[in-house]
């Protein structure tokens, strides 16, 4: 079991897909997965001998670079002291106040496992705490594996197609009111329609339709109507918290969300995930408040190191740079495609991007899905032929971050001018 097809081989049987998470089976692109021996900085180092400059960073967490120094150092050092104790340690406190220190919207963070249980538990808090049911969410945004969320989802489910899933059941999603992203209008109208709405739940910025960017007012818009109809405002910005800026996709677009989901960044590439906001609506949480959620291993030492490392390393990082850096790099990869006669649209955040193989500006899920798939599926072979792994899924974004050096993007345009279309 030494190459990636022998390894796929046995991990199918064993496995469902022979992967812990569908995306990474590369079923949209049409291509087996590569395994992964070993990472470090921009690079993945395959179990077959090959180097791949890395633009999916474990889906975002790895802005630092994969094993970064600091980071590795700290969690190996948090391991000699035991890895999980089942109670209370300073690297909560610390991971807590750093949390509400950097993230405008949060006074007080409880810590979970994964995106999935930040997004569930905010969700559970809201309707605990407005005695209502409904959730407003939007085609195309991914929220987690939560069953509430499971209803025209993004990311993985938009990217087999399943407009829900088997498994949650109708009355779990009779709740989850669903319009396309960027439509406040559509927003409006479902206030106007039900009265039991208790929370929008939004990416600030999608990233699971491809990246798609509010449009100017959409934001504020939903927190007008949020605020007017006693519904909660969560961002989910599990890709967008701390990557977008030290404080988030809230601190960039100046909105005061109610309670905030995190994940990825903040834990360093380990499992972590955390929901936060209002101090008045966090003290409903067990065991201060009424409202249940829980965790065998939320706030692990180990993690909690690892990710206190990545946040101080982030706090001193130069986000205008790295931005910078991507938007040139972005729009020269878009260029060399556009040039080969190709349809093309950039979206590009800070340090995301996505290029559609489109001829139309992609704001919402109906336009993403308008990008030409199959070509989407040779440029990934083409790219991972010639070193450079894309995300397997045209509904993702690339990621760069404070590794990726010049000689790394120089070589994926070079990749790209080699690409027929
Ligand atoms: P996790 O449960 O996978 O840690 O986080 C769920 C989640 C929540 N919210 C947003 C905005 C997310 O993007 C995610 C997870 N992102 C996907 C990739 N876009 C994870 C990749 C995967 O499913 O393997």
């Amino acid at each position: 079991m030494t190459t990636s097809a022998e390894l796929f081989a046995t991990a199918k049987t064993l496995i469902p897909g022979g992967v812990n998470s569908p995306v990474r089976a590369c079923k949209s692109v049409g291509c087996d997965p590569l395994f992964i021996a070993r990472a470090a900085g921009s690079k993945l180092f395959t179990v077959d001998g090959d180097e791949l400059v890395d633009f999916v960073m474990s889906w975002g967490p790895m802005l630092l670079g994969h094993a970064h120094p600091g980071v590795t150092e700290a969690a190996r050092a948090a391991m000699l002291d035991g890895a999980s104790y089942g109670a209370p340690c300073p690297a909560e406190v610390a991971m807590a106040q750093a949390v509400v220190d950097a993230v405008p919207g949060i006074e007080m963070v409880r810590m979970v496992n994964s995106g999935t249980e930040a997004t569930m538990s905010a969700l559970r808090l809201a309707r605990g705490v407005t005695g209502k049911d409904a959730v407003i969410k939007f085609e195309g945004c991914y929220h987690g594996h939560g069953d509430a969320f499971l209803a025209a989802a993004g990311s993985g489910v938009a990217t087999f197609g399943i407009p829900g899933t088997p498994g949650v059941p109708e009355g779990t999603v009779r709740h989850t009111l669903t319009v396309p992203y960027n439509d406040l209008d559509g927003v409006a109208a479902l206030f106007a329609a039900h009265d039991d709405i208790a929370a929008i739940i939004v990416e600030p910025v999608a990233g699971n339709m491809g990246l798609v960017l509010p449009k100017p007012g959409f934001l504020q818009g939903l927190r007008d109507l949020a605020t007017k109809h006693g519904a909660l405002l969560i961002f989910d910005e599990v890709i967008t918290g701390f990557r977008l800026a030290y404080g988030g996709a809230q601190s960039v677009f100046g909105i005061d969300p109610d309670l905030t989901c995190l994940g990825k960044i903040i834990g360093g590439g380990f499992p972590v995930g955390a929901y936060g906001g209002k101090r008045r609506f966090m003290e409903r949480i067990s065991p201060e408040g009424d409202i249940y959620q829980a965790g065998t291993l939320s706030g692990n030492p180990v993690a909690m190191a690892a990710g206190l490392a990545t946040l101080a390393a982030l706090a001193q990082a130069d986000y205008a740079g790295l931005a910078a850096r991507t938007e040139s790099f972005a729009s020269t990869l878009a260029g060399i495609l556009a040039d080969k006669g190709l349809p093309v649209v950039r979206n590009r955040i800070a340090s995301i991007f996505t290029l559609f193989f489109t001829e139309s500006p992609v704001t919402d899920f109906a336009t993403a899905k308008t990008a030409d798939s199959a070509r989407y599926a040779r440029f990934y072979a083409h790219m991972r032929g010639r070193g450079v792994n894309l995300a397997p899924s045209g509904f993702e974004c690339a990621f760069t971050s404070f590794a990726h050096t010049d000689a790394d993007l120089e070589k994926t345009l070079d990749a790209a001018r080699a690409f027929a279309g």
